[in-house]
């Protein structure tokens, strides 16, 4: 596929609701994923809802996250990760930086490794990821486990791909998916996500991927009054040019200006959503009572390889 970030002009569809829908209308959904010609593909109730709730109240009961109508506990303030915040190859997190996570009013929690907070230093990243193994089976012992979910519906999207967790060819795995809790209006402002493109990790085996998607399940959404936190995709790859206008903050005048159009996917606890990361994407953050708390996954997809990586 071209560097080019305009896709083929008309109707860009989002494919819902459920596995069959996406296999009718596309014989290898991912490879229509990859090449731009969908905007994403919704699966709608995968995980109950009041299994969403019970994973929260767990997670709180347990320490990871917190309510957010009492005070943050010291351990998890330690943890914040900022808005905005990411990673390029092997640079660190600059002073300025860790001291806002104290201060921070729209604060995220991550439970899981996450490559591109941890990616820096290798060791670190496979160690923390082997802890997440262990937290996750753990938490999620008693059978009623989002992660495999999410990666049954990927592999049957797969179709003749095997779905695996992401490992290094020495067989560590990395995080099999991350559990984030966005607090106080947490925003993602326009950007995409690519290992290879962004974050320039040459040392990980996720680098040869030609493609990078995300799948996401909602497991809680923030809402003040009748507005709730959603992904918007702009149907606009990434490149050179675009990049110029996401680090100047000029994305949406640039958008407009260029007749990109963009859509909104409108999920509820328990949607799951797969969409190529390499698209511009942003998430404005709504500061309702409650955080937005997802189960996300990066996913890496080469119409060469018949092995699907899955990441957080
Ligand atoms: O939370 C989502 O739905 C997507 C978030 C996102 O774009 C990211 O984590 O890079
Ligand atoms: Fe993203």
């Amino acid at each position: 596929m071209s560097e080019s970030q305009q896709i083929e002009s008309g109707a860009w569809p989002i494919v819902e609701p459920d596995l069959a829908s996406a296999l009718d209308a596309h014989a290898r959904p991912l490879a229509a994923l990859a090449d731009g010609s969908i905007a994403a593909i919704v699966l709608r109730g995968t995980y109950p809802a009041a299994s969403c709730q019970r994973l929260i109240d767990r997670l709180v009961d347990e320490g990871l996250l917190y309510d957010p109508r009492e005070e943050m506990p010291a351990a998890l303030r330690e943890q914040v990760i900022p808005e905005g915040y990411y990673r390029e190859g092997r640079s660190g997190l600059p002073e300025s930086d860790w001291q806002r996570r104290a201060t921070s009013d729209r604060p995220r929690i991550d439970i899981g490794t996450s490559l591109g907070y941890r990616g820096s230093d290798k060791e670190a990243f496979l160690a923390h990821s082997q802890q997440t193994h262990e937290l996750f089976a753990r938490v999620f012992a008693d059978g009623d486990n989002p992660v495999r979910l999410l990666y049954d519906r990927l592999g049957a999207m797969a179709v003749d791909r095997r779905v695996v967790t992401a490992h290094e060819p020495d067989g560590r795995r990395y995080g099999p998916a991350i559990i984030r809790a966005h607090y106080g209006g947490y925003t993602y402002k326009p950007h995409f996500d690519s290992v290879r493109l962004r974050e320039k990790r040459d040392d990980y085996a996720v680098h040869a991927f030609a493609h990078q998607f995300a799948g996401v399940l909602v497991l809680q959404n923030s809402r003040l009054g009748d507005v709730t936190a959603q992904c918007r995709l702009h149907r606009c790859f990434w490149n050179d040019e675009v990049d110029t206008h996401l680090k100047a903050d000029t994305f949406h005048a640039y958008a407009a200006g260029q007749g990109i159009e963009n859509v909104e996917v409108c999920l509820e606890p328990g949607d799951l959503y797969f969409f190529n990361t390499r698209l511009i994407h942003e998430v404005p953050g709504v500061p309702g009572e409650l955080p937005r708390v997802v189960l996300a996954t990066f996913i890496g997809y080469d119409e060469d390889r018949e092995d699907v990586f899955v990441w957080s």
